[in-house]
């Protein structure tokens, strides 16, 4: 029990977002979107023909998603995260991501940890 009131704490402070991005028209929309570390993107794809998201330092990757196809990534670290799709390079995005709670200290297997 003396431990669950701190979690109870950090539980309100990560407060985890997410986000949509609709891929559509062989576009992604928003193009730019700024989130907090923690927070969780979703990428879906719209379009008849198939894209992925793919970060541009392969540091992630959606794998191809066909019409329908959803896929997520939670982004932990500070930074801007530019990305595009595999299959047509000329759709390209950005992700910036900042850590306004200063979780990026912790890192995110530990704060999974504290909350088993
Ligand atoms: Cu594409």
């Amino acid at each position: 029990m003396g431990k669950l009131l701190p979690l109870l704490a950090m539980v309100s402070l990560v407060a985890a977002a997410e986000y949509d991005v609709a891929i559509e028209g062989f576009a992604f929309d928003p193009d730019s979107l700024n989130i907090e570390a923690g927070d969780t993107v979703t990428w879906t794809n719209y379009d008849t023909v198939p894209h992925t998201a793919t970060a541009d330092d392969a540091s992630w990757d959606s794998g191809t998603l066909n019409q329908g196809d959803s896929w997520s990534d939670t982004f932990v670290e500070e930074g801007t995260e530019t990305y595009h799709c595999e299959i047509h390079p000329s759709m390209t995005a950005t992700i910036i991501v900042e850590d306004l709670m200063g979780i990026e200290k912790k890192s995110w297997g530990e704060i999974k940890t504290d909350f088993e």
